[in-house]
């Protein structure tokens, strides 16, 4: 019989193997996979839970709330503030940072987390995940600000996110590989079943959302309409295209199959660098697709090195199989130049 490992001995076997996986850090990640499985719970329900629809509040990005970014929002809260693991969390659904209260053992740890991303998939039942980043409270910081939180990508402790599609699945890394963890329903677990992801570094699938394409600049606009070229163009292949609208499941397949995800800069507010949000869902999924063997940048640079000025910035992203990100990047580069 195959043996069947657990997300929780999965971790203390790699923290007495390996040591890089402190004490508060394993009970931090099994506390996140917990409230994933609450989160599961109430996304599975549906309809008969009463949780679909607005919960008719705005968050700070003046987006509409769904009933399920409060729950999952909550859940999240709710687990990770008395384990005494954390300092602070910062969520997409919260203007500031949330202190643990003074009535808990404070940690070292920092948590950020989008809690359920892919709102706009949640009526319509496709997939959507909770996406987490986590980062230690710089050295001898009294207290935690906002401004603790604004540390580069690469300083990540840990990130990861739950996809809940047809599997419930754990996507973590700790900075050395992928792992993949499937929810087992019935003995309510997190088990191993994915080790040393790796994402090829070439692909001919893309995931962009193409009805933007008059408002990108030059260098995005050649990139597509070179893959849409195929066999006949300066490609010299066909490419095939998917968009779920749900960038942890866009993500998913790419860890899962390889490809390229876009949310470029455009046009239309050229101030906004991007849609998508740094520290809490481009630096995590960063993080993985980098320790998978893909690459992600902001069309630039890349993105784990770049130093956010706020909580909830926004970046352009260009993430997954190594050799058409590094040709987007390309691109842009040689146009500026
Ligand atoms: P959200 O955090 O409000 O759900 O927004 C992020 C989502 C990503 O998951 C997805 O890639 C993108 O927004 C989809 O955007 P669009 O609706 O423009 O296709
Ligand atoms: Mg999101």
């Amino acid at each position: 019989m195959t043996r069947r490992v657990s997300l929780t001995q999965y971790l203390i076997e790699q923290q007495r193997q390996h040591g890089h996986i402190p004490q508060e850090l394993r009970l931090l990640i099994e506390v996140v996979a917990r409230a994933c499985k609450r989160i599961a719970i109430s996304v599975n329900k549906g309809a008969l839970g009463d949780v679909l629809g607005t919960a008719g509040s705005e968050n700070v990005q003046g987006e509409v709330q769904k009933k399920l970014d409060i729950i999952a929002n909550e859940v999240l809260i709710e687990a990770n503030e008395w384990g005494g693991h954390l300092a602070a969390m910062a969520s997409e659904e919260m203007e500031g940072i949330y202190l643990v209260p003074n009535r808990f053992p404070q940690g070292e740890y920092l948590l950020m987390f989008d809690p359920l991303d892919g709102s706009s998939n949640i009526d319509v039942n496709v997939s959507i995940g909770t996406i987490f980043s986590v980062l230690k409270k710089p050295e001898g910081a009294k207290g935690v600000s906002e401004d603790d939180f604004l540390q580069p990508g690469s300083q990540q402790a840990a990130a990861g996110y739950c996809v809940y599609g047809p599997q419930t699945t754990l996507v973590l890394t700790v900075g050395d590989g992928v792992t993949m963890f499937t929810l087992d329903r019935e003995q309510g677990s997190f088990v191993l079943t994915t080790e040393s992801v790796s994402i090829p570094e070439d692909t001919k699938e893309f995931a962009i959302n193409m009805s933007n394409m008059r408002h990108w600049d030059e260098p995005m606009k050649r990139y597509i309409d070179e893959c849409l070229a195929g066999k006949e163009g300066p490609r010299g292949k066909d490419f095939n295209m998917r968009w779920i609208a749900s960038m942890v499941a866009d993500v998913h397949r790419i860890l899962t199959r390889g490809g390229v995800f876009m949310y470029p800069w455009d046009k239309r507010e050229p101030n906004k660098a991007g849609k998508l949000r740094l520290m809490y869902e481009a630096n995590p999924m960063a993080f993985l697709v980098e320790q998978a063997g893909g690459a992600a940048t902001n069309a630039h640079q890349r993105i784990m090195d770049l130093t956010p000025t706020q909580l909830h910035e926004r970046v352009s992203v260009v993430l997954g199989s190594k050799n058409e990100v590094e040709r987007i990047t390309a691109y842009h580069l040689d146009a500026k130049s």
